[in-house]
């Protein structure tokens, strides 16, 4: 039986553990996405999520605002350009609210215009992060390689950044990223994504990296981080929540919560459905894609966790257990609950970010070219 001594320690650190993970839960993201039609926003907003939220196509789809495309708490907004009969330019700002944004993408393709200064200033004078987005650089690349032979991909590349930073070298912005919606793990736009987190602060940080695409090393890494909150909060409600006794072992566990739980690691680390769904853009093979699917199953049936409790059980040590709530006794129903749902948390984030690697490692997009 534990004691009420025992029971209070759980409680506090219960009381904690939520609070850091509510805090991320209950965070909001607000991104504007600005440009005009066909500059790429929704297929942007797409790679951002690494899901399919808006609907990209070759012929005009906005001249309004729309959204928003959201997931838990991200929320983006596609904004179009201003300067034109509808939106003009003296009252942008406020008829579209840009103060109201954590922060704004400006979404430039082929040439940078006047108006897309205009929206810099805006942001300047409101004091907001602006991040500049040459989009379809995949596309400038070829057209470029046609147009001057004898350039080499780099000085393509630079001669775009050079076109923009030359108009508004006098103005503040958080950067210009050149970016292509086609290969999403290559050009700037990782270095984008951790550019935005890095403008928000901590708690919005978290939400923006554990919903975004984790298109590099960095960002999955950063991903592990939030996940392991997840499973702090996870393993003190499993302790305190032991309903149903397990077979063959000392201990009554919630699985329920424990399937809750892998869900939303599967998620951070897009390996849910909807991201499976997106990966095929990266052209990914049929086997890997297969092999995810198959991956995601091992965490989310009742059988398959109950099997992979018993492997763990033996690896939980009250020593390992101990370091996060100073038991006074011998392992007891609610620290076996909590070591193992523990256990089986961070196993888990391990083998998600090892496939989420594996995954970025067999990109190949050499069958655009
Ligand atoms: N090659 C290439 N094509 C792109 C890229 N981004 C967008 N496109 C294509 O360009 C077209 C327009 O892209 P959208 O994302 O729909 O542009 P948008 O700004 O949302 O357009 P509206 O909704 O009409 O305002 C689509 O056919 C996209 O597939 C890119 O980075 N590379
Ligand atoms: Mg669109």
């Amino acid at each position: 039986m534990e004691s009420t001594e025992q029971k209070s320690l759980l409680e506090e650190f219960l009381i904690k553990s939520k609070k850091d993970y509510d805090a991320i839960k209950n965070a909001k993201v607000i991104c504007g996405v600005i440009g005009q039609s066909g500059s790429g926003k929704s297929s942007l907003i797409n790679s951002i999520f690494g899901e399919k939220m808006s609907q990209s196509g070759p012929t005009q789809t906005t001249l309004d605002k729309k959204g928003p495309f959201q997931k838990d708490g991200l929320i983006f907004y596609d904004l179009p350009g201003c300067g034109t009969n509808e939106f003009p330019k003296e009252t942008y700002s406020e008829v579209m609210d840009l103060n109201s944004y954590d922060c704004l993408i400006l979404v430039t393709s082929n040439r940078f215009y006047e108006n897309d200064r205009f929206l810099i200033e805006e942001a300047n004078r409101l004091e907001k992060s602006i991040f500049i987005v040459r989009s379809r650089i995949d596309e400038a690349i070829s057209n470029g390689k046609y147009d001057y032979p004898e350039k080499e991909e780099k000085d393509i590349i630079n001669l775009c950044f050079l076109e923009i930073e030359s108009s508004i070298r006098d103005l503040r912005t958080n950067g210009i990223y050149l970016v292509s919606s086609r290969k999403p793990t290559d050009y700037d736009l990782p270095l984008l994504l951790e550019k935005i987190a890095e403008s928000l602060d901590k708690i919005k940080r978290a939400k923006f990296i554990s919903q975004i695409f984790g298109a590099n090393e960095e960002i999955i890494n950063e991903k592990r981080k939030i996940a392991k909150k997840v499973v702090k909060y996870y393993s003190s409600a499993a302790a305190l929540n032991g309903i149903n006794p397990i077979p063959g072992l000392d201990v009554a566990l919630d699985v329920g919560l424990i399937l809750k739980m892998n869900q939303e690691i599967l998620k951070i680390f897009n390996l849910d459905e909807d991201s499976i769904a997106y990966l095929k853009l990266l052209k990914i093979s049929h086997t890997t894609l297969n092999s995810v699917q198959k991956f995601g199953m091992q965490f989310l049936t009742k059988e398959a966790i109950l099997l992979l409790l018993k492997k763990y059980a033996p690896q939980v040590a009250t020593k390992q257990i101990t370091k996060y709530i100073p038991f006074a006794g011998q392992a007891i129903s609610a620290t076996i609950a909590f070591g193992l749902t523990m256990t089986f948390g961070n196993k888990t984030i391990e083998e998600c970010a090892e496939k989420a690697l594996e995954i970025l490692s067999q990109v190949d997009y050499t069958s655009f070219e």
